[in-house]
């Protein structure tokens, strides 16, 4: 489909913002160091059988101790926005944050450190407060997001960072991708603490709204008016499209939205309530249900909308065995897709532009900017090759497509995008597949002790992208119109 698949090249409106994005279990390492707390993600890679290859992230990219050669790698490529996250265990080794008997000043001062160096090479930060590293302490005590407990919890954690860090951060994120957290966290257990229950998913999911809501008041009411920055919460969605032409098989995409975006985006940006078809097809025994208070609370608690997005799915009404209509969907894909290092990831530039639109149409994006916070694609080794791979035309095709789609919502839709983040500045620990996926720009090499960083040819793209705010086309011609990659 020709009109679909192409793109023009050109400016982005003045003011974008073209950033990176990491998070701290994935890159920092230094699992124990400095006081830090073990959190679940420690637990869950340091037992066997959890992560390929028994990866972990104890090492990782050594972040913790390669500030300064991860600032000026930033640097070099032009980057003015960085989007990283704060070890909740670091600053509270147990997860209680509310006291200073609670909280670990070499944690603390170690954020400063990394913040004052951003600073200094001009480099705007945006911090996400939880990116999946749950305090162990919490997990043990009351089963960590399954508990009502973790809402104060997460609370007392912002407000210490808000109040350490606010007058240097103007962009918060409260929490990553909740519904990972929850699905593949509590209610498959392929991610940690591993736990397989729909209850605990529902019950996870239900605790990270009202967390997030929660730190969206405490910064509203305590820290906005002198501290004058923005937060959202950023949430991950794939673009669900009906198989065909069907009214069910449209319904089934639409529920599939629902329950992967909806459950998040309809109380925050919408109603304050889940979507209809959520509370319709749970009932109240899985589904816990807002009082009306929370749901003015969650109503329009949010300054933007953060949305990671990889990739699409076609949708059928029904589950696999054609039952069950009317409320389960099965997901396809194409074979003409190209499929990533990770085996759920296919690139579908289409779908994305698609997903912006949907997004600006109903979750308004004149109110509510649109801030694309991740975006990439993998490439599959095992981690241990010490040979960087750095030509990665496959990589750049990936990224023009996407961003090209994306200019396209804007200029055709008025979508209002106003950030867009790639996944990852570099290679790092990717959760349940270890190192065996890399995701970065940046290339890295493991299995050295002092973990030298080199430039894939996708970093030189996107620092061109990024110094001109103007897209190529992926073949070098820049006559207007770009055929798909
Ligand atoms: C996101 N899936 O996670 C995360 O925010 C990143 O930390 C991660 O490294 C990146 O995407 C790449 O995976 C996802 O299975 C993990 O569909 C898994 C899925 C989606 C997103």
């Amino acid at each position: 489909d020709a009109e679909r698949d192409s793109f023009t090249a050109g400016k982005f409106p003045d003011n974008f913002k073209w950033s990176f994005a990491t998070a701290a279990y994935q890159i920092e390492g230094a699992w124990d160091a400095d006081g830090k707390g073990k959190n679940i993600w420690d637990t869950f890679s340091q037992t066997d059988g959890n992560v390929q290859n028994n990866d972990t992230g104890n090492d990782a990219c050594k972040s913790y101790y390669n500030m300064v050669r991860d600032v000026s790698n930033m640097k070099s490529l032009g980057v003015k926005d960085y989007r990283f996250s704060l070890s909740w265990a670091r600053l509270c080794p147990t997860g209680k944050c509310k006291d200073a008997s609670g909280q670990e000043k070499r944690g603390i001062d170690h954020y400063h450190k990394f913040l004052d160096l951003l600073i200094e090479a001009d480099i705007e930060p945006f911090v996400t407060l939880y990116h999946w590293d749950l305090p162990q302490n919490l997990e043990t005590t009351y089963k960590g997001w399954e508990g009502a407990q973790v809402v104060e919890d997460f609370g007392d954690y912002a407000r210490l960072v808000f109040s350490e860090y606010g007058h240097k951060v103007k962009n918060w994120i409260t929490l990553n991708e909740a519904e990972v957290v929850c699905d593949l966290g509590y209610g498959i257990g392929v991610f940690a603490p591993g736990k397989a229950n729909l209850k605990s998913q529902f019950d996870c999911r239900h605790h990270t709204v009202l967390a997030h809501t929660k730190a969206y008041h405490i910064y509203n009411d305590e820290f906005r008016a002198t501290q004058k920055g923005q937060i959202g919460i950023t949430m991950n969605t794939d673009w669900y499209e009906g198989f065909n032409e069907s009214k069910d098989n449209y319904d089934a995409a639409q529920r599939w939205m629902d329950l992967q975006l909806g459950f998040w985006a309809d109380p925050i940006y919408l109603t304050g309530d889940y979507p209809e078809s959520v509370l319709k097809n749970n009932n109240d025994t899985i589904l816990q249900r807002f009082t009306a208070e929370q749901i003015s609370q969650n109503k329009g608690a949010a300054d933007f909308f953060g949305l990671n997005h990889y990739t699409t799915r076609l949708v059928t009404d029904g589950n696999a065995a054609g039952e069950n209509k009317g409320v389960d969907y099965t997901q396809h894909t194409c074979p003409q897709w190209p499929q990533a290092g990770s085996e759920w990831l296919y690139s579908v530039p289409w779908g994305y532009k698609k997903l912006l639109t949907y997004i600006h149409n109903r979750y308004d994006s004149e109110q509510y900017p649109i801030y694309v916070t991740e975006n990439g694609v993998s490439s599959r080794g095992n981690g241990t090759d010490f040979e960087p791979e750095l030509d990665d035309q496959w990589r750049i095709d990936h990224y023009t497509g996407y961003i090209g789609q994306m200019k396209r919502a804007i200029d055709e839709d008025k979508a209002n995008v106003q950030v867009y983040t790639a996944w990852s500045l570099m290679d790092n620990f990717e959760w349940a597949s270890g190192y065996t996926e890399r995701f970065g720009m940046v290339w890295v090499n493991f299995t050295d002790p002092a973990r030298p960083t080199y430039f894939k040819d996708s970093a030189l793209f996107y620092s061109d992208l990024i110094t001109t705010n103007e897209l190529q086309c992926s073949d070098g011609t820049n006559d207007g119109t770009c055929k798909a990659a």
